[in-house]
């Protein structure tokens, strides 16, 4: 049987070379030898990914290129996540999380693995899908009287629009009742400290124990 860190490695060769059959494999033989699928989406697809990332900023591959890579991550985490959801399965929501790719920013993957995660521990998540207006996470908030409400943004030109959800949640009177959470990777620690939101999170993992943390301290 192959060992976590081959396993590992053989995730992050599958994305940069764009195989989606080998990433298939991959998540197929992770599941097989009992490794956890958050640690394989996390430290081999997550980490090819932001390689891919850099080569194309550095304009060593184009966009179709990125696209192929996405496929193949995409391909294997088909297979991982209804397994993730499956061995979460809880039957008491601790709470109710809007999650939503942030207007103007069509990527989803990121946010994707957080709703998953979130589930996972319990949370009912209510996934709004990705370019969702400002609007629409107010709205739904309020219609499923949500405790947190969560938006990714990947880019630089729409982190600004996480500041807007704060403003509407403001001026609907509707701040106080939730926690705000941002996430997505040019967003930091200070970036949530100057909007006013009240988690920052770098990844999955650490959104789950934030809330979680946020969510024992807290009486709902
Ligand atoms: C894949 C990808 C795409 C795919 C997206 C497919 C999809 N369905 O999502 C496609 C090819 C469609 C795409 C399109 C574009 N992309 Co793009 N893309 C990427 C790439 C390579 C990887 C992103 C990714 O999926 N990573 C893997 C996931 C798992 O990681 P993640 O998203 O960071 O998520 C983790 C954490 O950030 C965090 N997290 C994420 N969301 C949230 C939310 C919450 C609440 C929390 C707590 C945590 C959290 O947890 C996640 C799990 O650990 C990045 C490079 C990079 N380094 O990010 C560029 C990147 C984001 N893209 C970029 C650009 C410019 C574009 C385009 C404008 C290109 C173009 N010219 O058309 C378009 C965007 C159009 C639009 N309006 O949105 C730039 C952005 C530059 C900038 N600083 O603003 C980047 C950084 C590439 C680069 N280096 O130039 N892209």
């Amino acid at each position: 049987m192959l060992k976590k860190q081959e396993i590992i490695a053989k995730a992050k060769a599958a994305v940069m070379e764009f195989d989606d059959d080998a990433a298939k494999k991959v998540a197929s033989d992770a599941l097989a030898a009992g490794i956890d699928p958050a640690e394989l989406i996390e430290e081999g697809f997550t980490v090819a990914m932001a390689i891919v990332g850099e080569q194309f900023a550095a304009g060593t591959l184009f966009l179709p290129h990125v696209i192929a890579a996405v496929d193949a991550m995409q391909a294997a985490i088909k297979i991982l996540l209804p397994e993730m959801e499956q061995m979460g399965a809880q039957t008491k929501s601790r709470g109710t999380v809007v999650i939503g790719t942030i207007e103007g920013d069509i990527h989803s993957i990121g946010k994707d693995i957080v709703a998953t995660a979130l589930r996972i521990a319990g949370y009912n998540v209510v996934d709004l899908g990705s370019d969702v207006p400002i609007e629409s996470y107010v709205e739904k908030a309020r219609e499923v009287n949500a405790d947190i409400v969560a938006s990714s943004a990947l880019m630089t030109i729409t982190m600004i629009n996480q500041m807007r959800i704060e403003e509407q949640l403001n001026e609907a009177g509707f701040r106080h009742n939730v926690i705000t959470m941002v996430g997505g990777a040019p967003v930091t620690q200070e970036w949530a400290d100057r909007i006013g939101a009240d988690i920052y999170a770098e990844n999955s993992g650490d959104a789950v124990n934030k809330i979680t943390a946020l969510f024992t301290r807290r009486p709902f």
